[in-house]
């Protein structure tokens, strides 16, 4: 069975924790502490999340990464042999996109392996619909899938078309 590794990053809060917990079929390994700095929630991701998944013919290592930036060095470690990467935003949150465009950005310049956004938290009130995430960050509207992290049904699906659009693009789901 092919094997790949997706790292799942994104700002603080928007779900990267949780989506790993919701597909993952091994027991997660989670680094949760309990916040020092006010981020709205009591604990944050300090090193990183691991779990994995098959779907289909595919396994799946996911690696969560912290999304503090204060632990932002754990993401070059992290991306290391990554072959593609999930990059999560707070829809419900708009007032985060513009931090995340900025953490996307850097993520972009620095990472040339296919990458898809994950437009959490559809669940709730005026959450963003993915296009408009879309258009703020400048991508294609087919680059921005919304999700509900805390759905397993959600999640699987949004790996799955993330994986048919690696397989579409001959690996280069985008970019440029
Ligand atoms: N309603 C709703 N809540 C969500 C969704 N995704 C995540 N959450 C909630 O958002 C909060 C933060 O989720 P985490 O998974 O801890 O976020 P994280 O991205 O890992 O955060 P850090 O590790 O601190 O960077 C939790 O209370 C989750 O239950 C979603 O799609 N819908
Ligand atoms: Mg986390």
């Amino acid at each position: 069975m092919a094997e790949i590794k997706i790292v799942v990053t994104g700002p603080v809060g928007v779900g990267k924790t949780t989506f790993i917990k919701a597909i993952s079929q091994i027991p997660v390994v989670e680094t949760e502490e309990r916040s020092t700095v006010d981020i709205g929630k009591p604990t944050t991701t300090v090193a990183l999340d691991f779990g994995a998944v098959n779907l289909g013919d595919v396994r799946i290592r996911l690696f969560g990464t912290p999304g503090q930036e204060r632990f932002s060095f754990m993401w070059e470690d992290l991306m290391r042999g990554a072959t593609g990467y999930v990059f999560l935003v707070d829809s419900s949150d708009p007032s985060s996109l513009p931090k995340a465009k900025r953490m996307l950005q850097f993520y972009m310049s620095r990472y040339d392996v296919p990458f898809i956004v994950g437009a959490t938290k559809q669940d709730l009130d005026g959450a963003w619909p993915p296009d408009f995430i879309a258009a703020y960050f400048g991508l294609p509207e087919w680059a921005v899938i919304g999700l509900v992290a805390t759905d397993e049904g959600s999640v699987r699906e949004f790996l799955i078309r993330f994986l048919e659009l690696m397989k579409q693009k001959g690996g280069k789901v985008w970019i440029g």
